[in-house]
């Protein structure tokens, strides 16, 4: 049995069709895991997202930024960018069942026996991995509850940007939401930097990836996240793997085979 971790797809279908017959996926004896962002800038999410929820049986999935976006556009809570392509989604007689199915994934998966965790963005630095936990959790039991919607609305908020224990229900929440999907940097309190997106190096002076920031994790945790092309799956720590390799901006879609390692890459297709 192989379990292949895929980066962020966001609408490539082709290159993860090419992917997965790459991989030579068997349904009988492989699982696949997504980072999260299977939709979105690219040209094919509706494809792609029936394409994994009929995989969902054999796959792991956690939520990324571009799918809660998705979810909060089909609400209503948030408008349209010009940049965002899943109207083929929105539009769809099975929209409804498509965007249901999707709020039930969570936000963090963790495996034991490799003593992996994937979320979409990364592990806070201030949280161990239980904590990690224990927060997904609280953040999917909402996003399952009926008043679901709601905590579309209320996400979209750059505040608190500092993690506290003593946060409640919406500040809380939307900090979960955007620590597993929308980190990058922190400043030297912690607190999360939305405004900085490229490779390290390229920061302001205070900030740090939050794999260098000092942090709780164990240090045998082996986190995998997506979300950040520009690190272009280069992160300098052997237990922290990154994903993105910015299939959707001409780059490649990558998966690795966690029992190995061993990373499988597609480029980017002509259009
Ligand atoms: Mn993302």
């Amino acid at each position: 049995m192989s379990t292949y971790i895929i980066g962020d797809v966001q609408g490539c279908y082709k290159e993860l069709v090419t992917l997965l017959d790459k991989i030579n996926f068997n349904e009988h004896t492989d699982r696949l895991w997504f980072v999260g962002d299977l939709v979105n800038r690219g040209p094919q999410s509706l494809a792609v997202l029936k394409l994994v929820k009929k995989l969902s049986d054999y796959s792991q999935i956690v939520l990324g930024n571009h799918d809660l976006h998705l979810l909060a556009a089909f609400f209503k809570k948030r408008a349209l960018h010009k940049q965002d392509t899943f109207t083929d989604v929105l539009l769809d007689d099975q929209a409804v069942q498509l965007l249901d199915w999707l709020r039930q994934q969570p936000l963090l998966h963790y495996d034991s026996e490799f003593h992996t965790v994937m979320t979409h963005a990364g592990l806070y630095p201030a949280w161990n991995l239980e904590l990690a936990q224990q927060l997904a959790e609280e953040v999917s039991k909402q996003l399952k509850s009926d008043h679901y919607v709601e905590l579309l609305g209320a996400m979209y908020t750059n505040q608190p940007s500092c993690w506290q224990a003593d946060l409640t229900d919406y500040p809380r929440w939307s900090f979960v939401i955007n620590a597993f999907t929308r980190m990058r940097y922190c400043d030297e309190k912690g607190c999360l930097v939305f405004n900085e997106e490229g490779p390290v190096g390229t920061q302001q002076k205070g900030l740090l990836p939050w794999f260098e920031m000092p942090n709780q994790r164990d240090s045998a945790l082996q986190v995998v996240f997506g979300h950040w092309a520009a690190l272009q799956g280069k992160t300098g720590k052997k237990n922290i793997i990154a994903l993105d390799t910015g299939c959707v901006w001409g780059g490649s879609l990558t998966a690795m085979r966690l029992e190995d390692k061993k990373f499988l890459v597609v480029n980017k297709a002509a259009s």
